[in-house]
């Protein structure tokens, strides 16, 4: 016999599973935003939460809680969207756990088991953040930052990240491959694989940096070639989206959807963090690479494409969204996956034909107040012109 309380969690989710996305009044002509999260740490199945069996849990308590949904990557495979979420467990350790959408805005619902990673990392205390990137050698791959403890210093807190590569046909069966190894760069988080070859080899966006938050002398996105997939190691580190003094790159940027090919160029999706008095604030910006050598950077728009809004400013870190997958589908629509304040999952939606407008036609940053004033007088006075006209 299950417990009554059973009946009224069951009901509660039900409905929000079954609640119908809507698009919210925000306008930039941009992008879209919605009224509803698309997932949330109630979206968790509660088989995942509570012992359903009243004799070893007459109150029905939740004995393995879930804090947060966040960072996910994101795939449309035969024409489904999945997200392949960031769970963090009460216990703070975060996971995999695959939702399933027919459309992208609503409705995805988690399948029955989150993702059990081989264990092949002994030292590995935490993953998060994964990519997907649908590889022209048929598998797609999910790359993800691996934690460790840094047992060579003492300190408590110490920890060293790395980049985490799984590859699958399904989402389904996953094989763990070696961490990557960057040579030239002791961390790494935000890593993205390229979805083609490049000069024959596997191309990845990286993010040197020095130490664990700091990136140190990193100077941004980085982009480097491996041979094998199986045992990948990058020498050399090209820079393609720097970090620039007083912009919203300022203090660390990296990767975040897996790059977007247009006639025009790659599109890129990423996150740039500058340092306020409140913390580290996380914004999503854009930029195009050249389709022949994607690691030259050809369109940078100006500032932030997402900050956070609204309820998004509010959660376990506050001031932050963060996006690691965007998917487009057979209608050219674009889903930008972003979490806000790492605690909850959003979309916004685009076209690719805006997003290339925004891309390739928004000004880029002059770099200082007066030049960015003088910028937008410009746009007044062709702008007054017009209507006078
Ligand atoms: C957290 C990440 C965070 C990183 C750097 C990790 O321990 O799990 O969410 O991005 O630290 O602050
Ligand atoms: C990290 C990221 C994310 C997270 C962000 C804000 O550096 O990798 O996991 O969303 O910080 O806490």
């Amino acid at each position: 016999m299950l417990h009554e309380r059973y009946f009224v969690e069951k009901e509660k989710q039900d409905k929000l599973l079954s609640t119908k996305n809507v698009k919210s009044d925000f306008y930039n002509g941009i992008y879209d935003r919605y009224v509803y999260p698309v997932l949330t740490r109630e979206h968790i199945p509660l088989t995942w939460r509570y012992d359903l069996n009243p004799d070893t849990n007459p109150y029905f308590m939740e004995r393995l809680g879930i804090n947060a949904v966040m960072n996910s990557g994101a795939i449309y495979l035969n024409g489904k969207y999945y997200l392949v979420a960031r769970i963090e467990g009460n216990d703070r350790k975060s996971f995999f756990g695959v939702a399933e959408s027919d459309n992208g805005i609503d409705g995805f619902k988690f399948w029955d088991y989150p993702i059990l990673l081989d264990d092949v990392c002994p030292e590995e205390t935490n993953v998060y953040d994964m990519r997907l990137t649908q590889h022209e050698d048929g598998y797609i791959y999910g790359v993800f930052c691996s934690e460790s403890k840094d047992t060579s210093v003492n300190d408590l807190s110490a920890a060293v990240a790395a980049a985490g590569i799984v590859r699958t046909k399904d989402l389904k069966n996953w094989e763990r491959l070696d961490n990557l190894t960057t040579l030239r760069s002791p961390q790494q988080r935000n890593v993205v694989l390229h979805p083609e070859f490049v000069d024959g080899k596997y191309a990845f966006y990286t993010r040197p940096m020095d130490d664990f938050i700091e990136t140190g002398s990193g100077g941004g996105v980085g982009f480097g070639l491996c041979e094998d997939i199986t045992h990948a190691v990058i020498d050399e580190e090209k820079m393609t989206s720097l970090r620039k003094y007083h912009t919203i790159t300022e203090a660390k940027n990296g990767a975040g959807a897996t790059p977007i090919k247009t006639d025009k160029g790659w599109i890129h999706i990423a996150h740039g963090v500058r340092n306020t008095a409140a913390g580290l604030r996380y914004v999503i910006y854009a930029f195009a690479t050249d389709l022949n050598d994607p690691s030259k950077v050809i369109a940078e728009p100006s500032g932030l494409l997402i900050g956070p809004r609204g309820e998004e400013r509010v959660g376990d870190v506050s001031n932050v969204v963060f996006t690691n997958g965007a998917i487009v589908n057979e209608n050219n629509e674009v889903f930008i996956y972003y979490a806000s304040s790492d605690t909850r999952m959003h979309v916004a939606t685009t076209t690719i034909d805006k997003l290339k407008d925004y891309v390739f036609n928004t000004p880029s940053d002059p770099g200082r107040s007066v030049e960015c004033v003088a910028q937008r007088c410009e746009l007044i006075r062709k702008n007054l012109e017009f209507l006078n006209r």
